[in-house]
Parts: structure tokens; C-alpha cells; sequence
């Protein structure tokens, strides 16, 4: 049944090209009007519009299948815990785990990454470790991990990178070592857009007996990841970047690694007995999902995974990069702008400032003529110190933008211009 699954299954056939307008129809925001123009969305790093299915799966979850799960022996319970099972089997599959118990449902990227930190980290780190992070990271990918270095009195190391936005792995390699513990590091920077090489990364830390954490909120929109490939001892995202609403996301960790890790919340579900002398612990994956879940954010969140698996992907990738140079060509064009992040290998983010306008103003005369960027520090104040501003205007794209949403961008940018002399 449709709603107990959510699934997009004969929605329609697998695609195997990719046509832009076609897919347009499915995301009915799209369709919007802002300020009597229409909406042009450029902010897909902040956040992904949702298509039409997804909503769908979220709507028909409430209205015909809600019930607690894991608990009841009702029928709705049982229908809706299948749907939220079947939806982390959807996010194993996506991301190649190996087992299901490796996926652990939360709220997004930043508690994946803390709950990495508070149990896995708070176990195996001591005073005197250390933890190393890169120049271009998200504070989620930060914060976590100053608090436990601070906890624990270990030292937080940080990969630099070049003008580019390129991490410099020959600067890596020298702060590896053996007090090194745990490596985090993001697959596809928000603010820069560079994917980085993560295989190697992994395998370098590996090298020293360090566990690799690679946060992939801006990655799994936009690359196939698979963690086994990769090797990666754990792997998070946030389910509203992919299309998938807000509020869930997931953690992949080796279930090694899980079943030795501490639980992250005490509360219900998690446990396997109570008595007020000592509690026993649930099974992986639940053994670190206290509590009641976002059911409807799971399912939603797997029908968003269905919705990618049936378009053509590396179509998709090949568009996406090809849209990424002509929006770079376009903007660098117009002079007097700086591009922030030319990394060889990037993916969908174009930052970049304006001399003599601060990028603040730059959103808000865009916003005028219906373009949705993203100004601001974007979560990554040491990148803006790192190329000295304060701030970037930021374009971030998915398979749904075209060439001529990049044209619209770019006459607003003329309009900057005009107002700001
Ligand atoms: N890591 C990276 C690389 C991110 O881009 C983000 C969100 C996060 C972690 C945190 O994800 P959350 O879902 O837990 O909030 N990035 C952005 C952005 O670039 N603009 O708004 C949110």
C-alpha cells in the first residue's frame, strides 16, 4: 500500500535522460510567483525544495496511517512502522550500508554529528588526542568537537587549504599522528562548493588508526556516496537537503563501531528493561532512537530517496556541472566580482562577493526581482577569515535550475549595479 510504503513505484518508468522541465513539474513551489516574478530558487545548499511526492507521502501518512511505532500490535502501528523501516531501508540502500541497523534516524546533519561526538567521542577520546577538522567546515562540523576537545582536554588540528578552497593534504598528513583519534571532514563544502577527496582522506587517517566522520549534508544531494567504497566509519546527512523534509536525517556508522558506542538519549525505545537499579539497551539501530521519531519525516524522507533513484544520475551530475560553469562563466563576467571557492573539483555552489557592495544588499535587490540566494557567513565563519571578507553572496543549485534562472540571477546582479554605484 502506497501510504505504508510511500514509495514513488509506478509514479512513473526509471529515466534515462534528463529533461529539466519535465522534472520542474514535480516541485510545485516552483510554480510560485514572488512579488508578481517568478520564483527563481537559489538557495538548494540552505535548503531543497520538495516534490510533489514527498508531500504526498507526508500528507497520506497522517491521513490514513498515523500510530506510534515499534510498540503497538494495532494494525496502523504495524503499517506504520513497516513505512518507517522500509524508509531506513531506502537510506541504506542509498548510501550502500551494509545492514539497516547502521542507519540511525535523527533530526539532521548537526545531531548526527553530535551524537558521533558525544558517544563515540566522549568513549575513545583522553586528554591529550587529538581531533582534526578542515578550514572549510560547517560549525556543525566544528562545535561538536571543540566542546569535546574542551570536555576532555584534547587539541582540535585543522587542515588548511590553499586560495583556491583545495584542503592541502601535505599539511594533513603532518597532523596525523598517533595521538590522532578522529578525522571530520566534509564531503562537499556549503561554502566554498569543493568536493574533496574523502577516499583519501579516509584512507589516510585509517593509515594512523583514526576514525573518519564525513559530514555529507552538502554531498548526498548532489554525488552517488557509498560508504563501504569510501570506508568510512561514519557517514551523516540531513534528509532536507535531498529533496526529503526538515527535522530528519541520518547517521551511517559501522556497526562495529555503533554497538561498542554508548547510547547518545536515554528515554523510551531505546531500552531493552527498565528497573530503577539498571537498564539494558535496545538493539542497533534503536539503541540510539529515544523516544518518538519523526515518523512522517522518515517516510517522507525515504519517498524522496525513491523520487532521486528513478531519475538518470549521472544525467543529472552531468547537468549540474554544466550549469555550475555557466552560471561561474556568467557571474564572473559582469567584473568587479571575486569567486570564492575555485577548487578543480566542485560541486553546485557559486559564492562570491561584489566590490563595494556588501553581499547583504546584493540578497535583498535579487530578492526584488524574485532570486532566492543565500548571503551571509553560511555557518563557516572561519572560511570568510580564511579569504578575508565578511561575507559571501552565495547562488546553490540543483537539477531543477536552468540556464536562464542563471540569466535572471545575472541581469539582477546588473540591477546591484545600477543601485549601487
Ligand atoms: N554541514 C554542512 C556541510 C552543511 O552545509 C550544513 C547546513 C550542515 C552541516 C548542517 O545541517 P543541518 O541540516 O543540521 O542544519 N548548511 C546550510 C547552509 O549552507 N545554509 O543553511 C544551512
Amino acid at each position: 500500500m502506497a501510504i505504508a510504503t510511500g514509495t514513488v513505484e509506478g509514479h512513473r518508468p526509471k529515466q534515462t535522460s534528463f529533461e529539466v522541465e519535465r522534472i520542474r513539474e514535480d516541485f510545485p513551489i516552483l510554480k510560485r510567483k514572488i512579488r508578481g516574478k517568478p520564483l527563481i530558487y537559489l538557495d538548494n545548499a540552505a535548503t531543497s525544495q520538495k516534490p510533489q511526492v514527498v508531500i504526498d507521502a507526508i500528507t497520506r501518512y497522517y491521513s490514513a496511517a498515523n500510530a506510534n511505532i515499534h510498540r503497538g500490535v494495532h494494525y496502523l502501528s504495524e503499517q506504520a512502522t513497516a513505512a518507517y523501516e522500509a524508509a531506513r531501508a531506502k537510506v541504506r540502500a542509498h548510501l550502500n550500508a551494509r545492514e539497516d541497523r547502521e542507519i540511525i534516524f535523527v533530526r539532521g546533519t548537526t545531531e548526527a554529528i553530535n551524537l558521533v561526538a558525544y558517544s563515540y567521542g566522549r568513549k575513545h577520546v583522553k586528554k591529550g588526542d587529538e581531533i582534526i577538522v578542515s578550514a572549510m567546515e560547517h560549525h556543525s562540523n566544528i562545535v561538536p568537537w571543540q566542546m569535546l576537545c574542551e570536555e576532555k582536554g584534547a587539541r582540535l588540528r585543522v587542515i588548511p587549504m590553499n586560495d583556491d578552497g583545495e584542503l592541502l593534504l601535505d599539511e594533513y598528513e603532518k597532523l596525523l599522528g598517533p595521538h590522532t583519534r578522529i578525522v571530520a571532514v566534509n564531503h562537499v563544502s556549503n561554502a566554498l562548493g569543493t568536493v574533496n577527496p574523502v577516499r583519501k582522506i579516509i584512507e589516510m587517517a585509517h593509515a594512523h588508526g583514526a576514525r573518519v566522520l564525513i559530514d555529507g549534508a552538502q554531498s548526498v544531494p548532489h554525488l552517488p556516496v557509498d560508504v563501504q567504497d569510501l570506508d568510512s566509519d561514519f557517514y551523516v546527512f540531513s534528509g532536507h537537503k535531498v529533496f526529503g523534509p526538515t527535522g530528519i536525517g541520518a547517521v551511517y556508522g559501522k556497526a562495529s563501531l555503533l554497538e561498542s558506542m554508548p547510547p547518545f538519549m536515554g528515554g523510551g525505545d531505546m531500552i531493552r528493561t527498565v528497573t530503577f537499579e539498571k537498564t539494558t539497551y535496545n538493539d542497533l539501530p534503536y539503541k540510539f532512537e529515544a523516544g518518538t521519531p519523526y515518523i512522517a519525516g522518515g517516510i517522507g524522507l525515504g519517498t524522496a530517496i525513491d523520487y532521486i533513484g528513478q531519475l538518470d544520475l549521472s544525467a543529472i551530475a552531468a547537468y549540474e556541472h554544466d550549469l555550475l560553469e555557466y552560471a561561474t562563466r556568467a557571474v564572473s563576467g559582469l567584473g568587479g566580482i571575486r569567486i570564492i571557492g575555485t577548487a578543480r573539483e566542485k560541486a553546485s555552489v557559486l559564492s562570491f562577493v561584489m566590490d563595494g557592495v556588501h553581499p547583504h544588499d546584493i540578497g535583498t535587490i535579487v530578492d526584488r526581482e524574485g532570486v532566492a540566494i543565500r548571503t551571509g557567513h553560511h555557518c563557516a565563519q572561519p572560511v570568510m577569515k580564511r579569504f578575508g571578507i565578511p561575507a559571501t553572496a552565495r547562488a546553490s543549485f540543483a537539477f531543477y535550475n536552468t540556464k536562464e534562472e542563471v540569466d535572471a540571477l545575472v541581469r539582477a546582479l546588473l540591477k546591484v549595479r545600477e543601485i549601487i554605484k
